[in-house]
């Protein structure tokens, strides 16, 4: 029979076996798929100099792109009080022509007072039958955030609104994204898209890529620009940023704020097919999965006195991202 003391010395030095083959364990699996890329120390302050300096660096390894035709896509739709919509969103989402197998599809519902929850268990039971996907998960959210009836497009909500949409994209996205090469991020109210839409804006191989969003008049059928979050900056739009206070927030789309910008909707038809623009909606937004882990979340505070979709432009930009829109890609928001 070992001593007590035996049986000690026998137990720690179990103990710390076990330690050091966790350690070498998780240190393997650290790694980013399966290669580690580089350590990153953390650079002493410099303590002679009262001012921090943001230095820029080179990416430290390129990864290698994956082949188009293996590229996997993470579907991301926000969803609130949207149960009326539903239907016609999975509807066209089947139509999509890219390999099922090859789409992941996530959902964040916050704050529904509807049946959204369930009538979207329902729709995602149908589109297992409709093929094989490659993930699939629906994820509920409460931030006790309810607006009054009627106010959604009061300007007075509007900071509020996109801050609580900025928070509900952030945990969609920190919880879908796992090892996916595209995010699709694509509102429920968007009703009707090419059906090669996912192959189409692939192509264009793009950090940041907006389609161009428009609405219908219900009876003349008239088209009219929607989205106005896909910006472009003038001279002027830049002149009117310099007068404003540093936590000031604009929105697009409201008579309370003349911001002088010009938008991607009324480059419809121009000759070119791609042009570089400074802010985006997230209606119809595809980005390269890296452009968000590397950073590019959706700011609840003022990037350049935007957040949500449009302040997530201005980081993104500021990275040295390219923010592309599309102005003869045209998808329609459903008539509000
Ligand atoms: N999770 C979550 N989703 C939301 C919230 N508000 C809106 N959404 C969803 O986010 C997407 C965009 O919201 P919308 O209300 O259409 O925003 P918008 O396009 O700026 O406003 P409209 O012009 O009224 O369409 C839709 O898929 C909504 O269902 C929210 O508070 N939480
Ligand atoms: C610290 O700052 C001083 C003053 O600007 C500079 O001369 C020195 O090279 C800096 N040292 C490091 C390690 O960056
Ligand atoms: C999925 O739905 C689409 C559109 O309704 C249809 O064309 C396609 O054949 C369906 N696929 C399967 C596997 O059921
Ligand atoms: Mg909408």
């Amino acid at each position: 029979m070992p001593s007590r003391l035996a049986k000690i010395i026998i137990a720690l030095t179990f103990i710390t076996g076990l330690t050091v083959v966790f350690y070498i364990i998780s240190d393997t699996f650290h790694t980013y798929r399966g290669r580690k890329i580089a350590h990153i120390h953390n650079c002493p302050l410099n303590a002679t100099q009262d001012t921090l300096f943001l230095h820029s660096f080179d990416p430290i390894a390129t990864p290698t792109k994956p082949p188009t035709d293996k590229a996997n896509v993470l579907i991301l739709t926000p969803l609130k009080d949207a149960s009326a919509k539903l239907p016609q969103y999975f509807k066209k989402l089947m139509q999509l022509t890219f390999p099922k197998d090859r789409i992941s599809l996530v959902y964040l519902v916050t704050d529904s007072t509807d049946n959204t929850v369930d009538l979207l268990m329902k729709e995602v039971s149908s589109l297992l039958n409709n093929g094989t996907y490659r993930k699939i998960s629906v994820f509920e959210k409460n931030f006790q955030y309810f607006l009054q009836h009627g106010s959604r497009h009061k300007f007075s909500q509007q900071v509020q609104r996109r801050q609580i949409l900025a928070k509900s994209r952030n945990h969609l996205l920190f919880t879908a994204l796992t090892d996916e090469d595209w995010v699709l991020w694509l509102d429920v109210d968007i009703i009707t898209y090419p059906n090669t839409l996912l192959e189409d804006m692939i192509s264009f191989d793009k950090d940041v890529l907006s389609a161009n969003v428009f609405a219908r008049e219900k009876h003349t059928n008239t088209e009219y620009v929607y989205d106005r979050n896909n910006f472009i900056e003038t001279k002027e739009s830049m002149k009117f940023l310099t007068t404003l206070d540093e936590d000031k927030i604009l929105v697009e789309g409201y008579p309370e704020i003349t911001t002088h910008r010009n938008y991607l909707g009324d480059l419809r038809d121009i000759e070119k097919d791609l042009v570089e623009i400074d802010g985006v909606g997230g209606s119809c937004l595809l980005v390269r999965a890296d452009v968000h882990r590397e950073g590019g979340i959706f700011p609840t505070i003022p990037i350049a006195h935007q957040i949500e979709t449009e302040g997530f432009a201005k980081l993104v930009k500021k990275m040295g991202k390219g923010v592309y829109g599309l102005p003869n890609y045209v998808v329609y928001h459903d008539k509000t």
